[in-house]
């Protein structure tokens, strides 16, 4: 038995019977109404507990929660640059671990945590975050992706789909929107081959809190990337977020996996997924593409499914969406 599934072997999980009362993200922040990101990030730390010491970058997750002179944080919090959130949170943890060895400090089970959005993670703070899993800190990173630099004015980052309308990958006559595919990061973070790797969605609650819980449990680092629906930069109406977040694993366009000691298992089995029209039809961001287009991104979404079902070794799985895909 690997190290992570040995720390995790009697973690029992999260039901509706069990959640946590506590709140570490506390509400009156100032996300934007029918927020996912602000959701996934207060169940994570719901999950997590109040024992932590967070790192944030600089984003939406950042801004919303600490207008000075305010804050809803009742957690110790760091705000750091747009690029460093893995860096800093190796710092802390570093030199928790030298004071506590020293005797300068009593030893508690502190969970380190670190988070930024998609492009703090996938774009600005990829070296650090890829050094931070190489060298082994005992921490979480929690990746908030709401597929663009939403913060600063929703510009494209390595993570916003293909296709998809951003300020700075406006569609047009000679445009389709962005034009380059999804960089994968919780495969690249999978590539550090760290004890635990997850995707997560705010639409599967329960799961999204036992990942964070897992994440924090194993011992080194461990990475968790959310799929965080956001209203103002996805152009869908507030009270959608949930329903949007939810087809994207109907069809496959975020499929909910977890990497652990480098075995990879998906979370949700999808006999019947639904065709991507259905997910990309309910967002503003995607209303200029062709059917040609949207032909193309089923094409990709296949594709990449059927190589997370041969990583997870289901075989049956792989055999059974042959037979189907021609039909989506
Ligand atoms: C070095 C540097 N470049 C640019 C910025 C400006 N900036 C701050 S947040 C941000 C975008 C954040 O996007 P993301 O990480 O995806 O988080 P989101 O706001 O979407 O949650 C940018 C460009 C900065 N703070 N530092
Ligand atoms: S812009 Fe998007 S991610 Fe940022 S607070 Fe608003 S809904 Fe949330
Ligand atoms: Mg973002």
């Amino acid at each position: 038995m690997g190290a992570a599934a040995e720390a995790l072997k009697d973690f029992k999980g999260f039901s509706m019977k069990n959640l946590p009362r506590e709140e570490p993200l506390s509400p009156g922040h100032r996300a934007c109404q029918g927020c996912a990101e602000i959701l996934s990030l207060r169940l994570a730390l719901k999950a997590i507990g109040k024992n932590v010491i967070v790192a944030s970058a600089t984003g939406c997750m950042e801004i919303v929660t600490t207008p000075y002179p305010q804050t809803a944080w009742r957690v110790p919090w760091i705000h750091v640059a747009f690029e460093n959130a893995a860096a800093v949170i190796s710092g802390v943890e570093a030199a928790y671990k030298a004071m506590t060895r020293k005797g300068k400090m009593e030893k508690k089970d502190v969970v380190f945590v670190a988070y930024g959005g998609d492009g703090g993670t996938a774009d600005i703070g990829l070296q650090a975050l890829s050094g931070a899993l190489e060298r082994g800190h005992n921490f979480v990173y929690l990746c908030l992706d709401n597929e663009a630099y939403m913060n600063t004015g929703i510009q494209r980052s390595s993570a916003t789909p293909y296709g998809a309308m951003t300020t700075t990958s406006p569609p047009g006559k000679k445009s389709i929107g962005q034009a380059t595919w999804k960089k994968n990061v919780p495969a690249i973070a999978a590539a550090h081959d760290i004890p635990y790797v997850a995707t997560a969605s705010p639409a599967y609650p329960i799961d999204l809190m036992n990942k964070a819980k897992k994440a924090s449990l194993v011992p080194g680092p461990a990475y968790v990337h959310i799929f965080c629906a956001c209203p103002t930069g996805w152009r869908h109406d507030s009270s959608i977020a949930i329903e949007v977040a939810r087809m994207a694993v109907a069809t496959n366009v975020f499929p909910l996996y977890e990497v652990i000691d480098g075995q990879w298992k998906l979370s949700r089995k999808n006999p019947k997924p639904k065709p991507v029209k259905e997910y990309l039809k309910l967002q503003r961001r995607f209303r200029h593409l062709t059917d040609a287009e949207i032909a193309k991104i089923q094409q990709r979404v296949n594709k990449e499914w059927k190589t997370l079902l041969a990583r997870c070794g289901e075989l049956e799985e792989l055999e059974k969406f042959g037979e189907i895909e021609q039909n989506l």
